[in-house]
């Protein structure tokens, strides 16, 4: 250990393996923290992690996503980074081992790989430029330098090595390159936090009064149950659903929202346009396809915006059109069914959520919402273009991964308490949720206790068809092992369908469906 011989090679071919392992992690250090210095001035979604990492999204087979990270959630984001760091470190130690084995050459090689892979990720994301190549490039240069810096090539492996480092000196260089990797990554973090943001754009916004307020519901809107959902769902427990690994950031005096394609005048509306457009304050229940019976993916929101059905009146458009296609600022499609937009239903470009501007997740400065369809066929967050257009003409993002082109939301409903699997005492326990079917509105909810009579639940008041509704039924529980299930009506009398059929590919159908034990 003390020796003043060279360590990396002396210690023979068990002694070069892991210090070369660890070279190429230090490596790869240098990689990611010089890339993400360099994304500084290059944009957030140019960094590596970030570039692989959405060039995973874009790539992921179905079969995948259905199994782990189907619509990537919040977590389910943290979830693929961590993965992708940990595929990234574990293969750094494999070349870096390989290379202090053979020749380093062999390293560098799967450095200039890996860099070359990120630039084409970074550079045909669809917000990329050839700019976008930089960080990944940059971050390579200095990581093969780096990784040379710390292991000599052997002239002949058979001899003593001609390196006359000792252990603590390559250690010691290595600790100052991996604090310089971790150092650059920090500050690169930091930069691009501060350099990308819209946070004082959006706490500038002041919004005008509604033309027209939020409805009255005419009386109470939910009961007070413990366990059983608002029915306006805060901002902070909103489900987020997106294939964003980055946040948009768009400041409001940036903001362009072009409308053109099959229309007579195409425009472009800035974010003071909109606000200056007569703005309706509405509740709307936004629900994702991916939503599977008694699931989460689903809330209520007031959304403050501009309908859009004038917008598109002012611009034009053509008969033989039938789908808006929306871009986001991040590159994302959404094809929504301009029929359902236009039909006189409150379709709008919100601004605003739950009384302040729209949050960052949610799609500051605007996003479309359309009552009664799927979020991935309507509700198009960080919204930058419209095209008019026809579904023959243009296919949006989750189309050809097998979704329909076209999913009105399916009249579904959940029960919020008492939750499955638990415990509760016997005598009276209130069974409460929500149900849905938005557009067309909620007539009628049912409880059914083991397969018994359907038992009529109080349904609660709503502003308009187009929110979920909070129902309730008082049940005399008896000890032992109950089955709870609950099937809603719409207003057009339609029972929700019992079948149970998976959210792929237009959204989930059958009876949420719970186990308690009554003690
Ligand atoms: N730009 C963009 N908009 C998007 C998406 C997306 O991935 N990118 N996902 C859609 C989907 S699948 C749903 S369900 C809703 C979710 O909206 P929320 O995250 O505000 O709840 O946003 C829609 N709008
Ligand atoms: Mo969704």
């Amino acid at each position: 250990m003390s020796s003043a011989h060279g360590s990396v090679e002396r210690a023979g071919n068990r002694g070069r393996g892991p210090s070369g392992a660890l070279a190429g992690l230090i490596a790869l250090a240098v990689f990611l923290g010089i890339a993400e210095l360099v994304a500084i001035a290059t944009g957030p979604d140019t960094a590596p992690s970030i570039a692989i990492g959405q060039n995973a999204i874009a790539h992921t087979p179905e079969w995948l996503k259905e199994f782990a990270i189907r619509h990537f959630g919040e977590n389910d984001k943290h979830v693929l980074l961590a993965g992708i760091y940990s595929t990234l470190a574990l293969l750094s130690a494999l070349a870096g081992a390989a290379g202090a084995a053979t020749r380093r050459a062999v390293t560098v090689g799967a450095i200039a790989a890996l860099g070359v892979a990120a630039s084409i990720s970074a550079a045909t994301y669809p917000t990329g430029t050839i700019v976008s190549v930089g960080p990944s490039l940059a971050g390579a240069v200095v990581a093969a330098y780096a990784f040379c810096v710390l292991v000599k090539d052997r002239p002949n492996p058979s001899r003593p090595t001609l390196d006359n480092r000792s252990r603590r000196q390559v250690l010691g260089l290595g600790g100052a390159v991996l604090a310089g990797g971790a150092a650059a990554y920090v500050i690169g973090r930091v930069g691009l936090q501060s350099a990308y943001n819209a946070i004082a754009s959006r706490t500038a916004v002041a919004f005008p009064k509604a033309s027209s307020p939020l409805p009255s519901a005419g009386g109470k809107t939910g009961f007070n149950v413990p366990g059983l959902s608002s029915y306006i769902t805060p901002n902070t427990s909103f489900y987020r659903v997106d294939t964003a690994l980055v946040v948009p950031q768009i400041n409001t005096s940036d903001y362009r929202l072009s409308i053109h394609g099959m229309v007579d005048n195409p425009a472009t509306y800035t974010y003071d346009d909109i606000l200056a457009m007569p703005l309706v304050e509405r509740a709307i229940t936004l629900c994702c396809v991916s939503n599977p019976v008694g699931g989460p993916y689903i809330g209520n929101a007031v959304w403050l915006g501009a309908l859009l059905k004038p917008l598109l009146a002012r611009a034009g458009v053509s008969p033989d059109a039938d789908q808006l296609f929306m871009t986001s600022s991040d590159g994302m499609t959404i094809g929504a069914d301009l029929r359902a937009a236009t039909d006189g239903r409150d379709a709008m470009l919100a601004v605003g959520m739950n009384g302040v501007p729209l949050p960052f997740e949610h799609g500051f400065p605007v996003r479309m919402v359309i009552p009664g369809e799927y979020g991935y066929v309507s509700a198009c967050k960080w919204l930058v273009d419209i095209d008019v257009t026809t579904y023959e003409a243009r296919q949006a993002y989750w189309v050809p991964r097998g979704y329909s082109a076209q999913a009105p939301v399916k009249l579904e409903s959940r029960i919020d308490t008492p939750r499955g699997g638990s415990h509760v005492e016997a005598g009276l326990v209130p069974v409460a949720g929500v149900a849905w079917r938005q557009h067309v509105g909620i007539s009628r909810v049912q409880v059914s206790v083991d397969g018994g009579d359907w038992n009529d639940a109080t349904l609660a008041a709503v502003d308009s068809p187009d929110t979920w509704r909070l129902w309730k039924w008082d049940w005399q529980a008896t000890p032992g092992s109950h089955r709870l299930q609950v099937r809603a009506t719409d207003a057009q009398g339609n029972v929700q369908v019992a079948t149970p059929t998976p959210d792929f590919p237009n959204g989930a159908t059958g009876w949420d469906t719970i186990e308690v034990t009554v003690t």
